[in-house]
């Protein structure tokens, strides 16, 4: 029989402000550590938090999908502003416009949010047109119900250590952009973190997968997000959304990791 998973998802935030997040997925005899470790994160957040939400919720095991992590890029450039001309022309290799591609920058490094905050997901941006599309700007569209597969997490885990990944949120970072390289209709995806310390980001691909550049931004900016840039010609963004936040998949296999390189912009 399948085992019965659960879907662990928390947020907190601070006066409206989103702090920090996290989505896992459990076996049932897990519950007490993970979402322990959840609390944890939530109270070591950069302010304290005064609203934490934190649900858990049974999936179908029939419902679940399984695939393999995306294949990993890492690339070293000069400094942040080096960076963002690769993840340019990275998304312009991906098929999206140059004009969605200016958007999608200028909104993450003004604060995506309504006035200049972080957002609590990412930012839909029409891959062709460089349009907004998500119906909320605060909120955005929270990637849901994904993880490692927990019969193989450590041994996934022990596979990006060896290779250098060590960070939770290289892991982290890989499974989300993993689920939503499968999305229906998806074009790319661009994402810093709000954390000042952390200045590492990538740009995601389904053509060249999951792609590191460091930097991708300034170490002391409290400001991050992600975009996904979305061919909204191609199906309905109520389908792409809804396979986003509700569809339950886990990753059994990691893919091909390159040993990171160095960019030099072209002449
Ligand atoms: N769904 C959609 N958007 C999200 C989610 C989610 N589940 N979680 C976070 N975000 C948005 C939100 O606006 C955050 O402010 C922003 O992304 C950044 O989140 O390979 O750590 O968790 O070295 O700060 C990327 C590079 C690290 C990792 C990204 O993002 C590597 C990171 P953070
Ligand atoms: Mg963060």
């Amino acid at each position: 029989m399948n085992p019965v998973y659960y879907s662990l998802r928390m947020r907190a935030s601070r006066s409206g402000q989103h702090l920090c997040g996290a989505e896992r997925i459990v076996p049932v005899h897990q519950l007490r550590e993970v979402s322990a470790e959840l609390l944890n994160r939530a109270l070591a957040a950069q302010s304290l938090p005064d609203e934490i939400h934190a649900t858990t919720e049974a999936l179908k095991p029939e419902e679940i999908r399984r695939y393999a992590l995306p294949p990993v890029r890492s690339w070293q450039v000069a400094d942040w502003r080096a960076g963002r001309r690769l993840a340019t022309e990275r998304l312009v290799a991906a098929g999206v416009s140059p004009a969605a591609v200016a958007t999608a920058l200028s909104a993450l490094a003004a604060g995506p949010g309504p006035d200049g905050t972080v957002m609590r997901g990412a930012m839909l941006v029409d891959a062709q047109s460089g349009e907004r599309l998500e119906e909320d700007c605060a909120r955005g569209v929270r990637v849901s119900r994904m993880d490692l597969d927990p019969a193989c997490r450590d041994a996934l885990l022990a596979t990006l250590a060896a290779a250098g990944l060590t960070h939770h949120r290289v892991a982290e970072a890989l499974v989300l952009a993993g689920k939503v390289l499968h999305a229906p209709g998806i074009v790319a995806e661009l994402c810093w973190s709000d954390d000042p310390a952390y200045a590492t980001g990538y740009v995601a691909t389904p053509a060249a997968g999951y792609q590191r550049i460091s930097p991708l931004k300034q170490v002391g900016d409290r400001r991050g997000g992600r975009t996904l840039f979305v061919d909204a010609g191609n199906g309905s963004l109520g389908d792409f959304v809804d396979y986003l936040e509700r569809q339950p998949v886990l990753f059994t296999a990691v893919g091909t990791i390159h040993p990171p390189s160095l960019w030099s912009e072209p002449a």
